[in-house]
């Protein structure tokens, strides 16, 4: 009998793809359903007011724990994580965040015959002898980074639950996340959201990585229909589990200004390259996604011009009423 999700609890709900995701899964789910948790950054008031939010340390079991029981929790989305850039300036804070946390779901999940658990790896798991272009699913993992260290493991140790433990764990291989409404901390593709933030602002904007870097990026949308379909689709048919390439798009830094200068003409970008330089350098320009429109369906539905006018009308609209980084 294939088991239902009723009680979901989001790890990382502060953050980029966590906030979005609880009030995506709230609306769908119900919203007394979606226990949102974060370990210090206080929640938007959206968050807090719209269903239950605890403080939780995912390195600590026992917090987990706590809320796993007082909420019968059934499904974990995993989504704190140290990033690519955070985690190179202190590679040991990542690896304890990333595996420890990673292994405390996964106990947490067989302890409490979870239904499913939802573990996101990244294009990091890749490195520079990775095919870059059109990555494919099946490859060579050899990344540089500390961050792309715990995904590999990650996805490794997602899947020996998987076969050892039967434990339901499913994860993708996210790239650049594109959103308006939580600003990424920490990774090396966030030039591509702050660069709207900035266009907006100031009309200008300084790039970290050079004019020429190009890399897998996706909008919000998408990864919220990615992830909540992933976390849908039916275990039988899923012949991968923790590790699914998604594609959505690949631009350079410099296509996007462009992108940007269509609507906001004397939009201007420079290029100052630095440490995050060396990490895009090692990660895929596009990735071949077919396992994962095979195996569950995936098809992304926004392009980069699209993606660009709907950024930049949202944030216009906020920085016109004075609130273009939200409100707490
Ligand atoms: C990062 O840049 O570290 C993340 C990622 C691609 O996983 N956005």
């Amino acid at each position: 009998m294939v088991k239902k999700i009723k009680n979901i609890l989001v790890t990382g709900a502060v953050g980029q793809i966590g906030s979005e995701l609880t009030m995506a899964l709230r609306e769908r789910y119900g919203a007394e359903n979606v226990v949102a948790t974060g370990r210090s950054t206080e929640p938007s008031r959206m968050l807090r007011e719209s269903g239950p939010f605890y403080f939780i340390d995912v390195t600590e079991r026992a917090s987990l724990d706590v809320v796993i029981k007082k909420h019968h929790i059934d499904t974990i989305f995993h989504m704190a994580a140290i990033l690519s850039a955070v985690g190179e300036k202190n590679p040991q804070l990542c690896w304890n965040v990333n595996m420890n946390g990673t292994l405390n779901v996964l106990h947490a999940a067989m302890d409490f015959d979870m239904t499913r658990v939802i573990i996101p790896s990244s294009i990091a798991a890749f490195g520079p002898e990775t095919p870059r272009i059109m990555t494919p699913q099946e490859t060579i993992l050899k990344p540089r980074t500390m961050y792309g260290v715990t995904k590999v493991a990650g996805e490794l140790l997602c899947d020996y639950y998987v076969s050892r433990f039967g434990v339901d764990v499913r994860g993708l291989r996210y790239p650049g996340i594109i959103s308006a409404e939580t600003l990424p901390g920490g990774g090396t593709t966030d030039y591509a959201v702050e660069i709207y933030y900035k266009a907006v602002e100031k009309g200008s904007y300084t790039c970290f990585v050079r004019e020429d870097t190009s890399l897998p990026m996706m909008y919000m949308p998408d990864c919220l229909k990615a992830t909540m379909d992933l976390a849908e689709a039916d275990f039988s048919k899923l012949v991968h589990h923790s590790d699914f390439n998604v594609g959505a798009l690949s631009f350079t830094a410099g296509d996007l200004t462009k992108s940007i200068q269509k609507h906001l003409p004397d939009f201007t970008a420079r290029y100052e390259p630095d440490f995050r330089q060396g990490i895009a350098d090692t990660w895929p320009a596009s990735i071949d996604d077919s396992a994962a429109r095979e195996e569950w369906g995936w098809q992304p539905e926004w392009d980069l011009e699209e993606m660009t006018k709907d950024m930049l009308e949202k944030l216009s609209t906020r920085h016109k009423e004075g609130r273009l980084y939200g409100e707490q």
